[in-house]
């Protein structure tokens, strides 16, 4: 599972990249490089922070998202035509996708569009992935309209289907709306999943503000928001975020008091992406290690098991079972037990997000 982080040129997409993933790419204000970068940004939970201070493990392990910084804008790939080779396949192959739209001002970098205006920014990208998108269904109907000359009686309806299904497809793209926001019955869906549509992915929007647009960040959220109630929109100050994560712990942290700089921007970005890529945790509890587990939502418990060992899947017997909340009424798991919230979960419990789960079974 990962997020493509996407916007223009010179917009912020490396330095916020950097900044989710502690990473050191090469950010300039020159050239816009090709090369893409990959990393791993860890999901801040708070309820990993309470668990490991009552555990006190040897280990801590947080979840996992993982970016994908194409490194190119698409309007400037797509000036040369569509989209296509490497950036398409990484935008093809994410689950999900994070704008990264400027409105920082600074005369020493050039804005792609001539000025900062982050709504028209906004429907600038969309215009793109959407051509993308079409570029897709015409071809396809090309192809449909030429296999249907040739097509037996057999194979007509199927293909007449799908030219219905593409046509109207393409007249909602036309009218701006993204395929995301298009209704599709259970069949429909099937046949979509085989095209590569971009306008399908999930997509957030980071607003990437200035240093002297802090005191506004809610505001300027909100304005965005209006427009786009669809999607997530963070603010953060992508330079001043990429400088503090390549800081030690303690002097960031120092930095931030002393600015008056509190996390939530960076973790809401993080913890954001990953409710958009329809991800949360499990927890497991121990004097070696207490870790949170990604799941999809509607996993059941063997499934979750496997996580952590196909063992633990193939020998499972069940599940003891307390969410993180009913626990931290308790204090601990001897007291949960005396008060009956600790459960016991068969094969088809569905996993909620922030259980704490024991498995036992038996290989
Ligand atoms: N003043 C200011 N400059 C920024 C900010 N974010 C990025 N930049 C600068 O903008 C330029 C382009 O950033 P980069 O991350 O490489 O953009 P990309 O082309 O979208 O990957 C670099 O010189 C960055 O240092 C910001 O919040 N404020
Ligand atoms: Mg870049």
């Amino acid at each position: 599972m990962k997020v493509a982080i996407i916007g223009l040129a010179k917009g912020g997409k490396t330095t916020i990249f950097n900044t989710l993933t502690k990473g050191n790419a090469e950010v300039t204000a020159y050239s816009s490089s090709l090369h893409p970068n990959i990393g791993i940004a860890k999901v801040p939970d708070t309820r990993l922070l309470d668990l490991t201070e009552i555990f006190h493990p040897k280990k801590s392990t947080p979840a996992e998202v993982n970016y994908v910084d194409t490194g190119a804008s698409l309007k400037a790939v797509s000036n040369k035509g569509e989209i296509t080779g490497e950036i398409l396949n990484y935008l093809t192959t994410a689950d999900a996708l994070l704008q990264v739209v400027r409105t920082f001002e600074d005369k020493n970098i050039v804005h792609s569009e001539g000025n900062i205006d982050a709504e028209r920014d906004i429907s600038t990208m969309d215009l793109e992935l959407a051509f993308s998108d079409l570029t897709i269904i015409e071809r396809r109907l090309n192809k449909i309209d030429s296999a249907l000359k040739k097509a037996k009686v057999t194979e007509r309806d199927s293909y007449l289907k799908e030219q219905n299904l593409l046509n109207r497809i393409k007249k909602d793209l036309e009218n701006d709306i993204p395929i995301r926001q298009q209704a599709f019955d259970q069949h429909e869906l099937k046949t979509i999943q085989h095209y590569q549509f971009l306008t399908i992915k999930p997509m957030m929007i980071i607003l990437n503000i200035g240093e002297t647009q802090l005191a506004q960040s809610t505001t300027l959220e909100n304005e965005i928001k209006e427009s786009y109630h669809q999607f997530a929109v963070v603010a953060i100050c992508g330079k001043l975020e990429m400088e503090l994560s390549q800081l030690d712990n303690s002097s960031a942290r120092e930095f931030r008091d002393t600015m008056g700089l509190t996390e939530p921007a960076l973790n809401r970005v993080i913890n954001s992406s990953y409710s958009l890529l329809g991800l949360f945790s499990f927890f497991t509890t121990g004097a070696d290690e207490v870790k949170a587990w990604t799941i999809p939502s509607n996993t059941i418990a063997p499934q979750a098991a496997s996580k952590i060992h196909s063992d633990i899947e193939r020998g499972f017997i069940r599940a003891e079972v307390i969410s993180y909340t009913d626990f931290k009424r308790c204090g601990n798991m001897s007291e949960a037990r005396k008060r009956g919230v600790l459960r016991t979960e068969g094969k088809n419990y569905i996993v909620q997000d922030g259980d704490i789960i024991n498995f036992l079974f038996n290989v």
